[in-house]
């Protein structure tokens, strides 16, 4: 994902970090503006699902440091608590998939838009 060459892996898994920290709660997911900023590609000044969304992929593939499409506990320990490892791995397979990292994202796309608008703005 080019589009977010400027954002660095530390930052990224910061941000995901941000976002996955705590239970489902919408009080869990806080944005500020400098991360609506890195994840606004197009410029609109908010931030799309299709938008996060990409910033999701692109998140994912910086945290499978060895590129093996799984995420393993210890890859994702390097970015995060691990206690939080267990709530994304819902099949409970003792990795976390593309599939299920992006259902987690979703969530929590879903929680952040309070209004519901489909935008974080
Ligand atoms: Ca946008
Ligand atoms: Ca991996
Ligand atoms: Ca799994
Ligand atoms: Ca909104």
């Amino acid at each position: 994902m080019t589009r977010f060459a400027p954002l660095s892996a530390i930052a990224a898994t910061g941000l995901v970090l941000c976002l996955t920290a705590g239970p489902l709660a919408a009080q869990s997911v806080q944005f500020n503006t400098g991360h609506l900023d890195m994840l606004d590609s197009d410029g609109t000044g908010d931030v799309s699902l299709g938008e996060f969304n990409a910033f999701s992929d692109y998140a994912y593939d910086q945290i499978d440091a060895d590129n093996d499409g799984a995420v393993s506990p210890s890859e994702y320990g390097v970015h995060m608590p691990a206690a939080g490892f267990g709530g994304i791995d819902t099949d409970g397979d003792g990795s976390i998939s593309h599939t299920e990292f992006t259902m987690q994202m979703t969530a929590d796309f879903a929680a952040a838009d309070a209004d519901g608008n489909g935008l974080l703005d």
